[in-house]
């Protein structure tokens, strides 16, 4: 798919424009939607399905999210925006209405319908160019997956295009130098006892170990709570200069669209409205922005980076709900000796081979979503046998689990001198995390699906819950959640039942 180099509909031109995906006017397809009648108070008129025009490829509204870029009336007696002073409501196509509204793209069966799209071709093409208008690079991270949406490809290319281009300016030629700003979104979901000082220090680590050594800023936001993003403005602003191209590039969900949408409030300039919802590959092509950075700044959304190696990307909607985490994060905290296991879902388990510390403290970082299950690894054959699928979920269904890919065990060595503070974490890409605290060292095996990322790094949030979980599988919130309804419903039908009782009675007497 070509970058989109068209300008953007003229608000006045009433562009509808529509993808060959939906030429067929068929409600089934991907980009389907329905032209908006003018609204005028006494309307009746009947809905025109026709579309208006046709594009060979997605067009950019699509993408966008938006099949009209601003509505302005064409004449008031159209009835149409008879209050000026509303903000306008996009038109978006049926895709992006249910993804807006139902956190759920229409139809998952047609999504195959939509063409990849090739990052190297497009944008990685973009970053490189020597020459051309200044490039500012935002990685976008998700705080609460941050090794697994950390963007390593990308971040490798832009570094070297930073050297290589950097050598050529200092020739005396024109050398595009890209600037890349690290962005940790998402940070509302990290406790609040997180220290700022400390998680950027650990970011930076990450970063760097990650293959991004030549960063130029940091920022630590939250787009939904509108932390941060003030300065990143004008971090922004001041690197891109008049004239540059600023580009919002991430893992899928990592919140790049979010961000932008949230960047816009704080110019005084236009207002985006980009399609965010949590389901991986929202975005479907590159989006480009423009008035919302001053000058002729052009802001691009990109669609997100595929990690396979996320194991979110391998499960079903129904799954990925378990497993997202959209609430600040909350300790589940085992404390435990060798020969011990604890599982997250029928996704991750570890389990302590060999300690020579009394105790290992585990505490679990993921989606409270997730039931747990602390026992002996001499029992584990059982589990996978009688629970996966089942109490230990995701996988949802005995017959997940095969195609989840084959269980594989990693060993790793770690060590630690407090019982009080996990040293490191064992993070499985796209779920969470195992934090280890022990004073001494110990062997641990770790067991997920093959291809799934899981690595040994620092640890990013030291603390531990104060109450330590019990033997056995907790209760999910889920579960909690089903079983207050069905106590609710079940006092309450006492209650009635007692009511219509005590009525037989006094009717009797
Ligand atoms: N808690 C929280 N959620 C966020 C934040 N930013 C984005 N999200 C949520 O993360 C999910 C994904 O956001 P998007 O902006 O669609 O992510 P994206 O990177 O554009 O995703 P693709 O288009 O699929 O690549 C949505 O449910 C957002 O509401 C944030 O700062 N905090
Ligand atoms: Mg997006």
């Amino acid at each position: 798919m070509e970058i989109t180099t068209n300008p953007p509909p003229k608000p006045s031109s009433f562009a509808l424009v529509v993808v060959s995906l939906c030429k067929n006017t068929d409600p089934k397809q991907p980009g389907f939607f329905v032209k908006p009648s003018p609204k005028n108070p006494n309307y009746k008129s009947p809905i025109d399905r026709n579309p208006i025009a046709e594009e060979p490829e997605i067009s950019v509204s699509l993408k966008r999210g938006f099949l009209k870029e601003r509505v302005e009336p064409e004449n008031d007696e159209d009835g149409e925006n008879l209050n000026p002073n509303l903000p306008e409501k996009p038109v978006v196509c049926a895709r992006c209405h249910s993804l807006r509204h139902y956190g759920k793209v229409k139809d998952p069966t047609v999504e195959n319908l939509l063409p990849d799209f090739d990052f190297d071709h497009t944008v990685g093409r973009k970053l490189n160019s020597v020459t051309g208008a200044r490039t500012v690079v935002l990685m976008v991270v998700d705080a609460a997956d941050f090794d697994g949406s950390f963007p390593r490809k990308v971040a490798k290319l832009v570094s070297s295009t930073i050297d290589e281009n950097y050598t050529v300016w200092k020739e005396g030629k024109s050398g595009n130098v890209p600037r890349v700003v690290l962005v940790v979104t998402k940070i509302d979901l990290l406790p609040s006892s997180v220290s700022p000082t400390r998680f950027e220090h650990w970011v930076r680590t990450r970063a760097r170990e990650g293959g991004a050594n030549k960063i130029t800023s940091v920022h630590l936001v939250s787009a939904v709570r509108d932390w941060g993003l003030k300065n990143l403005f004008d971090d922004v602003v001041g690197l891109a200069g008049q004239r540059g191209n600023v580009w919002a590039i991430g893992a899928q969900n990592a919140g790049k669209s979010t961000l932008i949408n949230s960047i816009g409030k704080h110019g005084g300039g236009k207002i985006t409205h980009l399609t965010e919802a949590p389901v991986p590959g929202t975005t479907l092509g590159i989006v480009r922005v423009e008035g919302v950075l001053p000058g002729q700044v052009k802001l691009f959304d990109t669609p997100g980076l595929l990690h396979p190696h996320q194991i979110s990307t391998r499960l079903t909607r129904e799954e990925h709900r378990l497993v997202q985490i959209s609430k600040e994060l909350k300790p589940r905290t085992y404390r435990i000796k060798t020969g011990h296991s604890v599982h997250i879902g029928g996704l991750m388990r570890l389990d302590i081979e060999e300690s020579s510390a009394d105790s290992v403290y585990i505490t679990v970082w993921a989606s409270p979503y997730l039931p747990l299950h602390m026992g002996k690894t001499e029992n584990v054959d059982n589990m996978l046998e009688d629970h996966f699928g089942r109490q230990l979920q995701p996988p949802i269904g005995e017959k997940r689990f095969n195609e989840l890919g084959q269980w594989v065990r990693q060993e790793f060595c770690v060590c630690g001198n407090s019982w009080d503070s996990s040293s490191v974490d064992i993070a499985a890409a796209g779920l969470g995390w195992f934090a280890v605290g022990l004073k001494g060292e110990a062997l641990l095996g770790v067991w997920t699906y093959d291809g799934v990322d899981v690595i040994l790094r620092n640890s990013l949030i030291p603390h531990r819950a104060h109450n330590f979980e019990v033997a056995g599988f907790t209760v999910s919130k889920i579960v909690s959640k089903a079983d207050q309804a069905s106590n609710k419903q079940q006092r309450q039908s006492g209650k009635k039942q007692k009511q219509s009782e005590l009525k037989a009675e006094a009717s009797a007497a």
